[in-house]
């Protein structure tokens, strides 16, 4: 089976819209004290995901790090799965224990969610052996940061999928800043991207507010991996318009570099895109966003409605049975 012949814009738009509503909703939640813990919004960047969602099928494996919300419902976790996990509800997809850095959905291959910077990186590496083992034509897409990149369990995994070939894209989320340190202080290079050649293996670059662009380098990218198992490293640039986690005021950024960012808005170009070539008018574009906020408030109702998980299951899942 090759990727999907393009998956519908339309219904790519309507994701972004899901994944926008749903956090906004979050946030406000949070605010509310109905959410405990972190929280790490995705706002601004994705186009990342859906992009990659859309040049790649639903059995490929997908792996990220904490701002992780957007990945689960790209991948069709339901918006009440996500939101009743933020609230740590039993019926939230990691029955509630993992809260919003640690969604997982094993049935559609999301293999979290993972707090610790760079360590799931050696996890994707694992996933592709396997994967390559068993003789499966499916792609590891494994999402970080930018302040993952100087970990040690970053290069560890990269040599090692250098060196066996394995069939996992490491997709470099760079949205400029590792909470507060922007990459000019935390990196030697002067691209992301070159960390790649030290290990042989193929870089690329795409522009992250892009939709089109992070799709159809993903393709090319995917398309050659499915002939031919050897790893790759796309470095997607974009922004997160909110602060690193909820409770950062993002002082460290000018209002300057956001607007510019916010002008570029994914959800805004790819519409427009569509708009301008006849496929979306404005009216199908209301009735998709009303669906998003509908989806979203509903979320919160399933979660506030929803049972906390039972005191004896407080240390379950700690260890594999
Ligand atoms: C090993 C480790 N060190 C420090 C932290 C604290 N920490 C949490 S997020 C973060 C910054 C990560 O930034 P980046 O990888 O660029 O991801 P982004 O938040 O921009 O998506 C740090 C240092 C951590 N979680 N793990």
């Amino acid at each position: 089976m090759s990727a999907p012949e393009q998956r519908d814009e339309v219904e790519m738009l309507a994701l972004m819209l899901l994944i926008r509503r749903f956090e906004e909703r979050a946030s406000q939640q949070y605010q509310a004290q109905k959410i405990g813990g972190f929280c790490h919004l995705y706002i601004g960047q994705e186009a990342v995901v859906v992009g990659a969602i859309a040049a790649t099928r639903d059995d490929d494996y997908l792996i990220t790090a904490y701002r992780d919300h957007a990945h689960a419902l790209a991948r069709g976790t339901s918006a009440n799965a996500c939101m009743a996990e933020l609230f740590g509800k039993v019926t939230g997809c990691s029955r509630g224990l993992g809260g919003s850095m640690h969604y997982f959905d094993k049935a559609r291959h999301m293999y979290g969610g993972h707090a610790i910077v760079g360590a799931h990186v050696p996890l994707a590496a694992g996933i592709a052996l396997a994967s390559k083992y068993r003789n499966e034509d499916r792609v590891t897409l494994c999402f970080f940061g930018d302040g993952a990149i100087n970990q040690g369990a970053f290069h560890e995994a990269l040599n090692m999928a250098g060196v066996l070939k394995l069939p996992v894209i490491f997709i470099c989320e760079n949205n400029l800043f590792a909470m507060g340190t922007s990459v000019e202080r935390s990196t030697s290079l002067k691209q992301i991207v070159d960390r790649a050649e030290g290990y042989d293996i193929p870089g690329f670059i795409a522009d992250g507010m892009n939709f089109r662009e992070v799709r159809d380098k993903l393709t090319e990218v995917v398309e050659a991996i499915r002939q031919n198992s050897h790893p790759a490293f796309v470095e997607i640039r974009t922004y997160r318009y909110r602060g690193h986690s909820m409770s950062d005021p993002a002082s460290y950024r000018t209002k300057d570099q956001l607007e510019k960012y916010r002008l570029d808005d994914p959800i805004t170009r790819l519409r427009a895109q569509l708009t301008r070539e006849g496929k979306l008018s404005n009216e199908q574009f209301d009735v998709m966003d009303k669906h998003a906020k509908d989806t979203a408030l509903a979320s919160v109702t399933f979660a506030e409605k929803s049972e906390e998980p039972p005191i004896e299951e407080l240390y379950n899942y700690t260890y594999a049975p």
